[in-house]
């Protein structure tokens, strides 16, 4: 880890006034530089953890912002010395660009409480790295001392389901005005959620959707869906509903605190697995590109002179006897 990024996680460990700022800071060379997210392994296995990621997932315009708007409240009136994070995530799309605008307005109100953190993650269309960096702001997040984090992402299509990959557990909203409970459930959100909240309570039709949907979970735990799945019908707008929905979560973590720590930290290992792997594969692809054994080499496997083993063997003899094993910076 790097002087500056040690300093960071020194203050931002320590609780001291500057952490808030340390942690934005954290946070932007996450963004800005994910080939330096490998450094934010270094050490994490005794940064404190949340206790909690929550993915907030469903089809755009259902209020996931406004909800997540009153979560935030909820855990803040709740427990007033627990910090919480709220990662939304920006699918850079020019149709949702201005509800993401709109998003950040409204949780804007939070602005002032050094408790509440809010950051948003663009996805720029390459979904790999954008897990990569949500984990990295998730360990940075807990490492401020968040007890609670909160992923808001659009649950339409493939890549964002993945997103839900990284969370505990998984709210799928659902709003009256858009179609029916099978209709709106059909883009995997069925297979992802733990929790189903029907929003827009006080709006036509909320009853029947919620009707619907309990009627699709009561069929799915008989097939072979997922089992045991909460569900609760709630008004952002108005917060009603919302303790309901917090007490579900709260419920939810007192039984699988313990797993999810597990799980996560077996993810950090995989994490690390995947690091050395691609330092691995850039140094031998930096070697490759610029050593003696260059491109024209590859002819001597087309001629059948060495086997594609015998070629890496030769290749990892070249990398230890020239000390390039010590090399962190490449150059070649
Ligand atoms: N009537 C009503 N409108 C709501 C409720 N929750 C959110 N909305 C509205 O629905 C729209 C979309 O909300 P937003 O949170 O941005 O949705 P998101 O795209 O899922 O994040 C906004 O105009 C909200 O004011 C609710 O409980 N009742
Ligand atoms: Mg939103």
């Amino acid at each position: 880890m790097t002087n500056d990024t040690q300093d960071l996680v020194e203050q931002v460990r320590a609780g001291t006034s500057q952490r808030v700022r340390a942690t934005a800071r954290l946070m932007s060379l996450v963004e800005n530089y994910p080939e330096r997210i490998p450094e934010f392994l270094v050490g994490a296995a005794d940064w404190p953890q949340a206790r909690m990621v929550i993915g907030l997932t469903g089809p755009p315009g259902c209020g996931k912002s406004v909800l997540a708007d009153r979560l935030i409240r909820a855990f803040r009136t709740r427990n007033p010395h627990n910090s919480i994070g709220v990662i939304a995530v920006d699918p850079s799309s020019p149709f949702t660009g201005g509800a993401f605008l709109g998003d950040r307005l409204r949780m804007m109100r939070h602005a002032s409480d050094p408790n509440v953190f809010i950051r948003s993650a663009a996805t720029r269309g390459h979904i790999g790295g954008l897990l990569l960096g949500i984990k990295a702001f998730i360990r940075v997040l807990g490492l401020a001392g968040c007890r609670t984090v909160l992923i808001e992402t659009v649950g339409v299509g493939q890549n964002e389901t993945e997103i839900v990959d990284v969370a505990d557990l998984v709210v799928v909203a659902i709003a009256p005005g858009h179609g029916d409970a099978v209709q709106l459930l059909k883009c995997g959100l069925m297979e992802v959620g733990d929790i189903f909240v029907v929003n827009k309570g006080d709006c036509e039709g909320a009853a029947q959707l919620y009707a619907q949907l309990l009627a699709v979970l009561r069929l799915n735990a008989n097939g072979q869906g997922r089992r045991g799945a909460d569900s609760c019908l709630v008004s952002a707008l108005h917060g009603r509903g919302v303790e309901e929905l917090v007490d579900l979560l709260e419920k939810r973590a007192a039984d699988s605190e313990e797993a999810w720590r597990s799980r996560r930290r077996q993810t950090m290992v995989d994490d690390v697995k995947e690091a050395v792997l691609e330092e691995a594969r850039q140094r031998l692809s930096r070697r490759l590109g610029t050593g003696p054994l260059a491109t024209k080499d590859f002819t001597r496997i087309l001629r059948g002179e060495i086997t594609v083993p015998g070629f890496v063997d030769e290749l990892l003899q070249q990398l230890t006897g020239t000390g390039e094993v010590k090399d962190h910076h490449g150059g070649g």
